[in-house]
Parts: C-alpha cells; structure tokens; sequence
C-alpha cells in the first residue's frame, strides 16, 4: 500500500513539471518529441541519420538519456547541433525534473525542434509525461510483432510507431501485418512508419511526417 502511494505522489509532481514544460514549448513554439524503446531497437542511429538531413542553421537539438553512458551525446554531437546526454545513475526512465534541469542550460526560444531519446525501456518511459507534443514508439523486426499487446502501454499512448531495421526483414521471421494489427488494437489511430537507417528506406516518409508536425505546431500556435 505505502508503495502505491509514494508512487503517485512522484507521478503527480511529474504531471505538474510536465504541464510546466509543455507550457514553456508551446511558449516557445518547440516541437518536442520523445522518442521511446526497448534498448537497441534504433533511436539514435535514427537520430543521426534525422540530424545529417537537417540544415545547419535548422534550430535543432536533442537530450538523450542513458543510464550509465555518454556514448549517445558524443555520437549525435558529430552534427554540430545542441545534444546534451542525461545520465539517470540506473533509473529506468527520464522525468520531468530531469528534462528541467537540462533545459535551463538552453534557451528554449532558439530551439524549433527538441527531440529527447528516453532510456532504452518499453514500460517505465510510458508512464512519465515530459511535457512533449508526442511521443514516438520504435519496435525493431527482431523483436517480434507481439510486443504491442505484451508491452500495450506505450503503444496505446505513442503517437507514431516507427518499424525499424526493415532491412533485416529477409533474415528474421517478423510479421509485419501482425506488428501492424497488434498496434492498431491496443490504439486504433496510431500512425505507423517503416524505416531502415541502413538503406534509408522510408526516412523520406519519416522527414514528411515531421515536417506536417512542424507546420501543425506552428498553425496551432498561431492560432
Ligand atoms: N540492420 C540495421 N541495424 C540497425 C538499424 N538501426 C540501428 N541499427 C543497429 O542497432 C544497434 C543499436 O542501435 P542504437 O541506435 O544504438 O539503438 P538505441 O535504441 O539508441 O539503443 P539504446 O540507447 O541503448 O536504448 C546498432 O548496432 C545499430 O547499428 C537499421 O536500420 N538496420
Ligand atoms: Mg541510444
């Protein structure tokens, strides 16, 4: 029982500072973006091939958690925009505080795009708000087409599923239609991309989905 409730008190002070910063990004007209998956499956190889399409003067930047490392941070800092790397000391998630923390360093009105690449894990991230306009779920095909069902959390709260390292579809057997199917039950309205960042199939879809996101955020702030 007291377990239950230390939880939510931290959950509910995460709910305050996220509301904070989502009215701080909305302030500020950033897109911001949390990107959210069991470890390996592809979040910052994508960052690095998203990051080499950018222009340089594109006001782009990205926090990156790790429980341990920095190895994220120096492989995404090679393309010259703002990274910073969030160590959690072994928490499994980022919070809002940490996510505060780091923006004091920055000044949000000189970002347009903020994307943070959460700690590899498919449950504990979906229950923390960082205050971002959407969160984006990455399932690689090696992990198996069952996962929306056995991890439903994040996948009913992801806007975006992205299938990553189609690539290597020919050598592992992975459903792609069941991957799809067992998404839309546990959310019916999630959008759905395939991307290999080793060909480089299906980045022009993902740049055009973050592009309408751009151009929606911006409308939505003029309005
Ligand atoms: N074949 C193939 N391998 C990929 C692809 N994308 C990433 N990888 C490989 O997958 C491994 C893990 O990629 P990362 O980008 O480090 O994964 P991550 O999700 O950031 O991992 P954590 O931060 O530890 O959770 C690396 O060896 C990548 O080279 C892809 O599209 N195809
Ligand atoms: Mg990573």
């Amino acid at each position: 029982m007291t377990v239950v409730r230390v939880e939510q008190k931290v959950l509910n002070e995460n709910q305050r500072i996220a509301i904070e910063l989502r009215g701080q990004f909305e302030a500020n007209e950033v897109l911001c973006l949390n990107l959210i998956s069991s470890p390996g499956s592809g979040k910052t190889t994508l960052l690095e091939k998203t990051l080499a399409g950018f222009r340089h003067d594109e006001r782009v930047a990205v926090l990156t958690g790790d429980l341990q490392t920095e190895n994220d941070a120096r492989r995404l800092a090679r393309y010259g925009f703002p990274v910073q790397q969030i160590v959690t000391g072994g928490v499994c998630h980022l919070d809002g505080k940490m996510i505060e923390r780091a923006l004091a360093a920055w000044p949000l009105e000189k970002i347009d795009v903020l994307f943070i690449e959460n700690v590899g894990n498919l449950v504990c991230p979906s229950s923390y708000d960082l205050g971002e306009e959407a969160k984006i779920v990455l399932l690689s095909v090696t992990e198996g087409e069952d996962k929306p069902l056995k991890y439903p959390s994040i996948f009913h709260k992801a806007a975006l599923m992205i299938l990553t390292k189609v690539d290597l579809l020919p050598y592992v057997p992975f459903d792609m239609e069941a991957a799809r199917k067992n998404a839309r039950e546990v959310h019916p309205e999630i959008e759905i991309l395939e991307v290999s960042c080793t060909t480089g199939q299906g980045m022009d879809a993902w740049r055009a989905w973050l592009e309408d996101r751009r151009t929606r955020a911006r409308a939505e702030a003029g309005a």
